[in-house]
């Protein structure tokens, strides 16, 4: 263990599960500082570093960007953030992100926030969010289900067999989905 207190929960689900309207809520109540990958990957992008090229060709066919690229990205924000408590918010994605990170950081999870949504409400949400990235088209939205259910879900099941997952109904109305998510963070307002 580290010399450090540093709370990490990791945020899953799957595209357009809510992670990050959660996450927002999140950081207002409770003092985290939210870490989405997928926004961090994106800002990458926009700054027009040498590896934007490749990160956007991968998030175009919805495939996970290798884990040192996201983990460097996630280190720097949350060195630059100076809090420590963090969402990590679509991360990690498959087992080797998971192990990487671990390895690299040697932080475990508090706990696991677990966005439980069926997969017909997600692809509504993702063509009705129009905000212009260019993953929410249905041939995307298809790849990033798939890559979801076959590399991320393993992930959400290691920390289950752990004990570590808190699992939430995300399929209903954000205010409702909330008052789970706070029941789960309760503790943290002490
Ligand atoms: N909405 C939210 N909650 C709702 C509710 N309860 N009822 C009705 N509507 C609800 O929500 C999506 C939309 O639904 C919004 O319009 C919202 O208002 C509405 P949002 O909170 O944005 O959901 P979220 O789960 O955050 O969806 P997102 O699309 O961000 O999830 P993804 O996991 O697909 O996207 P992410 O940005 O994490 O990753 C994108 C890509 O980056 C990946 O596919 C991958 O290629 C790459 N990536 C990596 O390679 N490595 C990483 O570590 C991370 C990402
Ligand atoms: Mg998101």
């Amino acid at each position: 263990p580290g010399e450090k207190k540093i709370t990490v929960v990791f945020v899953l689900g799957g595209p357009g599960s809510g992670k990050g309207t959660q996450c927002a809520n999140i950081v207002k109540h409770f003092g985290f500082t939210h870490l989405s990958a997928g926004d961090l990957l994106r800002a990458e992008i926009k700054s027009g570093s040498e590896n934007g090229t490749m990160i956007q060709n991968m998030i175009r066919e919805g495939k996970i960007v290798p884990s040192e690229v996201t983990i460097k990205l996630l280190q720097k924000a949350m060195l630059e953030s100076g809090n420590d408590k963090f969402l990590i918010d679509g991360f990690p994605r498959n087992t080797e992100n998971r192990a990487a990170f671990e390895n690299v950081t040697k932080i475990e999870p508090k706990f696991v926030l677990f966005f439980d949504c069926p997969e017909e409400e997600m692809e509504r949400r993702l063509l009705s969010r129009n905000q212009g990235r260019d993953d929410d088209n249905i041939e995307t939205i298809r790849k990033r289900f798939k890559v979801f259910v076959e590399s991320s879900l393993p992930v959400v099941e290691y920390y289950d067999a752990k004990g570590k997952v808190r699992k939430i109904d995300a399929a209903k109305p954000i205010d409702e989905v909330f008052e789970a998510v706070k029941a789960i963070f309760a503790p943290f307002n002490a």
